[in-house]
């Protein structure tokens, strides 16, 4: 090792070895140096981080919804919790994200429920075409029935914890060939979906030609004609600027798309009780700013495509049936994956929040 380096070392070792000592005696209560224990601080001493990952912009309701709970966790847990946000697949797509939570080498994400598919079969439910009426009807279901908790409670023993959901939304067709209005105009249309085999196997039943990909490919790939277009909802479309690559859009509401905010297992474990409270509370009151926001966006951001040159198409009731009745017998294959008992709980879910 030449001198010079072995210096650096030298000096950076003891300006770690000061901050060291310093930064920990001083958030330790002054009797913890006496329980034989000294390196470890209490938990509540440490400040820990929360990197919270999403795959849309920092335009969207979703990230708006994701400051607003930083701003709640990091008041009332007194410095404890930290939130750090990225936005725009800063730290990778839903599945990715999902992933590292799962290993503990992330904290915190907010995926659709259609790649949660992948972990749980169960929450394929939620992407079940034409299933649920109103976003009214939605928030009964996911916020107050029993199956929508059941759900949540099977992300522990994939190592991840659904706190609540948010909303993503009714999502609608874009694409660059033709005005898309009934079954038929489908028809070898290249469409990009969500890695979920249900919207793939839908797609496929039109007489589509779908590609799962990733969020973060999906501008580039409408750009370059790697695909004709894609689904998502008014807010998203708008907001990450798919008009600019996309002439039509058709208001096909086919899916009402969950958000689930998720924790990795190892950082829930990890909290205190009062902890995981403030965690779920703030989760709950973000949501309820997510989804005022998007609502108000979704309306707003319609007349603006309009205003870009898309041409916007309605869906005729006669078309809507039509396209249902097609869909209708992908669906029942896919019950037995989903699990019977869940798609009959969420029907039964949706009828009782829909009188
Ligand atoms: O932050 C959420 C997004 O990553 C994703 O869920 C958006 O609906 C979406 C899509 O089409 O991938």
């Amino acid at each position: 090792m030449n001198r010079r380096f072995s210096g650096i070392l030298a000096a950076s070792l003891m300006i770690l070895t000061i901050a060291g000592c310093g930064g920990n005696n001083q958030a330790q209560p002054p009797d913890a140096a006496n329980d034989g224990n000294q390196a470890e601080a209490p938990v509540e001493a440490k400040q820990r981080i929360i990197r919270a990952g999403i795959g849309l912009n920092d335009q969207h309701p979703q990230y708006k919804g994701l400051l607003r709970f930083k701003e709640i966790v990091e008041a009332e847990s007194n410095g404890a919790i930290k939130v750090e946000t990225y936005h725009s697949g800063q730290l990778g797509d839903d599945r990715t994200m999902m992933e590292a939570l799962q290993l503990g080498t992330q904290e915190m994400t907010i995926p659709s429920t259609a790649p949660i598919g992948n972990f749980v079969t169960d929450f394929t439910v939620f992407d079940i075409p034409f299933l649920m009426p109103s976003e009214e009807v939605a928030d009964k279901v996911l916020l107050e029935s029993e199956i929508a908790q059941q759900l949540l409670d099977k992300l522990p023993a994939q190592n991840l914890i659904g706190l609540t959901y948010w909303e993503n939304g009714f999502r609608n067709l874009t694409n660059n060939v033709r005005a898309v209005g009934t079954a038929s105009d489908f028809k070898g249309l290249k469409i990009r979906t969500m890695e979920n085999q249900l919207h793939l196997a839908a797609f496929k039943a039109l007489g589509a030609n779908p590609t799962p990909m990733a969020f973060s490919e999906l501008f580039t790939a409408l750009q370059q004609g790697t695909v004709d277009g894609q689904e998502n909802p008014i807010a998203t479309i708008y907001l990450q600027k798919f008009y600019e690559v996309q002439k039509h859009i058709s208001l096909t509401k086919h899916v009402y798309s969950p958000f689930v905010v998720m924790l990795s297992k190892k950082f829930w474990d990890d909290s205190t009780p009062e902890q995981q409270e403030l965690l779920k509370r703030a989760a709950l009151e973000a949501g309820t700013l997510e989804r005022q926001l998007n609502r108000e966006a979704n309306e707003q951001y319609l007349t603006e495509l309009k205003a870009e040159g898309m041409t916007v198409t309605e869906i005729s009731p006669e078309a809507r049936a039509e396209l249902e009745s097609i869909i209708v017998p992908i669906v029942d294959q896919f019950a037995d994956n989903i699990g019977k008992d869940t798609v009959e709980k969420v029907r039964a879910a949706i009828t009782e929040a829909s009188q």
